[in-house]
């Protein structure tokens, strides 16, 4: 006890705090956990890695998931259960390849899980798939999302009950090819000195199962209120949103992909716009960084992953957790995920 003491007060005085920690699970690799706590438990919904022998590219063709298993902890110092096998690729009349990071919500007792996968005509769409079980197994809807596209759906309940999605991720995750709301044959960025591309936010029709309106941009801005721009590499949107609310202030995070940050911005609407504030969590083994922030029995928990388990092999991930802390502005301290 006494040296927990120690650890906790040694965390709250510093700024960077380093902290080491096993993979949650090492019979599977799993990437991009998004938790959330049901029926007083720590749910995690993952993708699910494995090597399909597709040589990397700058699209992503090497994270070639084919299907989705559910975790659950009872206590995050404790066992992590496998509920197994939830939803395949196979399972899903539109869906061709590439199930990527998905995401869950619970609404009057029915449980959503929410997945990006290409359709046939290799264009990313966001799909449901509903079960009475936090644990699944999931059933799909027959089509995606009306009106979905890109990847890593993070589905939102606020407080007065509304659920938003949001959305997005460039690169392989296609953003880039949508705007001008088609989507266009070959990748199109803003200039470095415009406004990078912004992630999407659409509130959710009341069954949960399509968009109540047109998804808007979210827009980040910097310390002078002004958009990030396509060039602040280490600050601009990439992709893997995720949302919660801290003293009641919305916290949008995200990854920054090619310098590969979780960074955060902070705003007074679950629509934003969101005031750039900082990272959350430094590079990790691996080219992806993709996480959740999840309260639990009072203490706030940050998953993650990283690919040591694999011995660096970016499409071989494994999810992991840590405790994080803010300080007394709100603001949340820098982790970085390995002691020295
Ligand atoms: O896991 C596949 C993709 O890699 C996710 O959708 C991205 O966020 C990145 O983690």
């Amino acid at each position: 006890e006494e040296k927990d003491e120690v650890a906790e007060d040694s965390l709250a005085q510093q700024d960077t705090i380093r902290y080491h920690s096993e993979p949650l699970i090492t019979d599977h690799y799993t990437a991009d956990p998004s938790a959330h706590v049901f029926e007083d438990k720590i749910f995690i919904y993952p993708s699910h890695d494995w090597d399909s022998g597709k040589p990397e590219d700058d699209t992503g063709n090497h994270f070639n998931m084919k299907d989705y298993h559910v975790y659950s902890m009872e206590d995050p110092n404790g066992e992590v259960t496998d509920h197994g096998e939830v939803l395949t690729v196979e399972d899903v009349a539109w869906a061709e390849r590439q199930m990527w990071a998905p995401d869950a919500a619970e609404k009057d007792g029915k449980y959503y899980l929410f997945f990006p996968a290409k359709d046939k005509d290799d264009i990313f769409r966001i799909g449901v798939a509903t079960s009475n079980n936090p644990e699944g197994p999931f059933t799909p809807e027959e089509e995606p999302i009306e009106g979905s596209y890109s990847i890593d759906p993070a589905v939102y309940k606020d407080t007065d009950g509304e659920y938003y999605m949001y959305f997005g991720g460039i690169w392989g995750g296609q953003l880039q090819r949508w705007q001008t709301g088609e989507f266009a044959e070959e990748d199109e960025y803003p200039a470095d000195d415009e406004p990078a591309l912004r992630p999407k936010i659409a509130k959710m029709s009341d069954d949960l199962l399509s968009f109540a309106e047109e998804p808007k941009d979210v827009e980040i801005l910097d310390e002078n209120g002004e958009p990030i721009t396509t060039g602040d590499n280490d600050r601009r949107f990439f992709e893997a949103a995720w949302v919660h609310q801290y003293n009641d202030k919305y916290y949008f995070s995200y990854s920054t992909g090619d310098t590969h940050n979780i960074a955060y911005a902070i705003g007074d609407s679950p629509y934003g716009p969101f005031t750039y504030q900082g990272v959350i969590l430094e590079p990790v083994v691996g080219w992806t960084n993709h996480h959740s922030i999840v309260e639990y029995e009072g203490k706030w928990y940050l998953f993650y992953h990283d690919s040591s388990l694999s011995e660096g092999k970016t499409y071989l991930r494994s999810m992991k957790m840590m405790e994080i802390e803010y300080d007394e502005d709100g603001k949340i301290k820098t982790m970085q995920s390995y002691t020295e």
